[in-house]
């Protein structure tokens, strides 16, 4: 009931959308994964297997986001040259792999269903939901995300901005500013009170498909540490 009535004092998407989100990006925070990560306590394993997923959902993202950019819902906030991010995590991936990298990527089920809505959305009839998702990645980047940037790079001791690309926004001068114009991007979209109301509910369902990635994820990670360690106590 209560989100209810915090949608309705709402007019702009923009602020429709992070009401609507709000208990899930509070639950997204607190998973495992995202604890201690924000405690400093990600190991290079964590941080490793963790770029496989964002690679992964970044290419089903930004590929159905550039099959879709002239859609009158998708052309307002599309900006692959600000927010591209494709590109840099090969080239992580590429500096903590090895240029065979490809062919060790492993994701959690949890990545292939968040993979698999992605092409839904963007391939069949529903292109405007694409906004809940974009949304939710991006400005979580753009935020939170920052903060996490300098975090890995601490937790993992990299002297330099290697393997730490993805954290990057070279073509964003102001994460705020820009923040700002991509609200105001969300806000001029055109979209009936159905179509409004299904992006909301969209931005609610990518919360939680970043919330079971994280607990797949920490979940293969503690079976992989299990067996390391029983193997090392053989
Ligand atoms: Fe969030 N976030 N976040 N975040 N975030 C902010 C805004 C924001 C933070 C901090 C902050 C996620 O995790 C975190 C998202 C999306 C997401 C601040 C502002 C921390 C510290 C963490 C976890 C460590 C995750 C996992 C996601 C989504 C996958 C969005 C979309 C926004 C913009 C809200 C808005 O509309 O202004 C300090």
């Amino acid at each position: 009931m209560e989100p209810r009535i915090r949608l309705a004092v709402f007019h702009d998407l923009s602020d429709q959308i992070k009401a609507a989100t709000k208990e899930n990006h509070f639950r997204a925070e607190n998973t495992q994964l995202m604890l201690s990560y924000q405690k400093g306590q990600i190991t290079l394993q964590q941080y490793k297997v963790l770029l496989f997923s964002l690679y992964e959902i970044y290419k089903a993202l930004e590929e159905e986001l550039d099959r879709n950019s002239s859609h009158p819902a998708v052309a307002p906030i599309y900006f692959p040259q600000e927010l591209a991010r494709l590109e840099l995590l090969e080239s992580d991936l590429e500096y903590f792999f090895g240029q065979d990298w490809e062919k060790r990527v492993i994701v959690p089920a949890a990545t292939q269903r968040y993979k698999q809505r992605l092409r839904k959305v963007g391939e069949n009839e529903n292109p405007e939901l694409l906004v809940a998702h974009a949304y939710t990645r991006y400005l979580g980047d753009l935020s939170g995300g920052q903060v996490l940037g300098k975090i890995t790079q601490k937790s993992l001791g990299l002297s330099s901005k290697e393997g730490l690309s993805f954290f990057s926004f070279p073509g964003v001068s102001s994460p705020n500013r820009f923040k700002q114009l991509y609200r105001s991007r969300m806000n001029s979209v055109e979209l009936t009170e159905e179509e409004k109301a299904a992006v909301l509910e969209e931005a609610v369902e990518a919360f939680e498909l970043n919330i079971q990635v994280f607990d797949d994820l920490q979940k293969m990670l503690s079976i992989a540490t299990e067996t390391d360690q029983s193997r090392s106590d053989v």
